[in-house]
């Protein structure tokens, strides 16, 4: 397949810099194909020209890969056999949006690959439905991912405009410059300035949590109901929620994954991360007299003064210490698990040493 010709992929997002991924990853008889649903084990990709099926991770697969997030997730580029049912290999990821894995051990869970922009949902309707604190925390783990965060408040038809104005601007506080749109997925309102931050041919997710409207959004971008049998399950009240998650083309071109409500975003990103996302802190704290200043009394303090003068707030910067905090929590864990990693991987390779002689002899 040759890198300039757009193949039948190319409404899946295939470009240059994905068939170069893939020339690179010489498997002389594989095809490639994007993970577009993930159940469990079971991957639903499509590959040329546009042909959908259902595929697993090769036994080598399993044998080689040393962590969860080395498997393939909805987004991903493969390399898999001419009847696209087992999967040989992900090819690099352009972006990754990972969260903690849920439980004691520190693993990445790749939520969604490959994807260029994420839209935080947030409900207007109330409640925790927004909370600055979940906002700060959802921006450090996009700008973790290396795609564009957006800020995406829906439901206005069902807010007062008092409400409405009071939490836009404590996003756009905390939001420090990422645009943030107040949309209704039900009436339609603000939806075409949010699809507008979006190019043909470009990669969305929807985060936030479950209730906020992310599939009624996706219905609504795409102008009809885009329900995948099986994708949809009741829960106990009646309602249906996503159970799947799905890589959707919308007809403007734009590609959206819908994730089912992620009860818990467990941090995944380091302390520069964060840094990252509260620019008004990392920038006082450039300012401190002392390089490292610990921002806890010395003269020259910056922060402290940024504080004293209210141009950054004590609930914020709280926020953002426990959010540092965790990240070097998680730093420490994940240095151990990588050493684990590497040490079990040695033992496997001396293994194959050892056998590979044995059955020279
Ligand atoms: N009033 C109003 N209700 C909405 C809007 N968007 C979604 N909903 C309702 O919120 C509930 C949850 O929506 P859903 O799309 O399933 O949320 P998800 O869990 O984030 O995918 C459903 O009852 C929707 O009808 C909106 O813009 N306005
Ligand atoms: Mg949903
Ligand atoms: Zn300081």
């Amino acid at each position: 397949m040759s890198n300039d010709t757009p193949n039948g992929l190319a409404p899946w997002g295939w470009n240059d810099a994905v068939a170069t991924r893939f020339a690179g990853a010489a498997c002389p008889d594989g095809v490639p194909a994007r993970v577009i649903m993930q159940e469990h084990h079971v991957y639903t990709i499509v590959r040329e020209p546009q042909i959908e099926s259902h595929a697993r991770v090769a036994g080598a697969f399993e044998y080689r890969a040393a962590t969860p997030s080395e498997y393939p997730t909805v987004g991903d580029w493969v390399v898999v056999d001419a009847d696209g049912t087992v999967v040989h290999a992900v090819l690099p990821r352009f972006s990754a949006l990972s969260r903690h894995g849920a439980g004691e051990e520190t693993v990445e869970q790749v939520i969604a690959a490959n994807i260029d922009a994420v839209f935080m949902v947030f409900g207007l309707d109330g409640g925790r439905a927004f909370t600055v604190g979940l906002l700060e925390r959802v921006i450090t783990i996009v700008r973790r991912s290396g795609a564009r965060p957006i800020v995406v408040l829906n439901k206005s038809d069902s807010a007062e405009p008092d409400t409405i104005a009071q939490i836009r601007s404590e996003a756009e506080t905390v939001a420090q410059g990422i645009p943030v749109h107040v949309v209704s997925a039900k009436s339609g309102n603000g939806l075409d300035a949010l699809v507008a931050e979006i190019a043909s041919g470009e990669t969305v997710c929807l985060v936030g949590k479950s209730g906020v409207g992310k599939s009624s959004l996706l219905n609504a971008l795409a102008g009809a109901i885009l329900e995948r049998e099986g994708e949809l399950r009741s829960d106990m009240q009646g309602r249906h929620t996503t159970t799947r998650k799905g890589l959707y083309r919308l007809p403007s071109g734009v590609l959206v994954i819908d994730v089912p409500g992620i009860r818990e975003l467990q941090l995944w990103g380091d302390e520069s991360d964060v840094a990252d996302s509260f620019p008004d802190i990392a920038t006082a704290a450039a300012a401190c007299r002392f390089n490292d200043c610990s921002h806890s009394g010395e003269p020259g303090c910056a922060v402290q003064q940024a504080l004293a003068d209210g141009a950054i707030s004590a609930d914020r910067y709280d926020r953002y210490l426990d959010l540092q905090r965790e990240a070097a929590y998680l730093r420490r864990q994940t240095d151990r698990r990588a050493r684990e990693d590497e040490r079990r991987k040695w033992i496997r390779v001396s293994r194959e040493q050892r056998s590979k002689k044995s059955a020279r002899r």
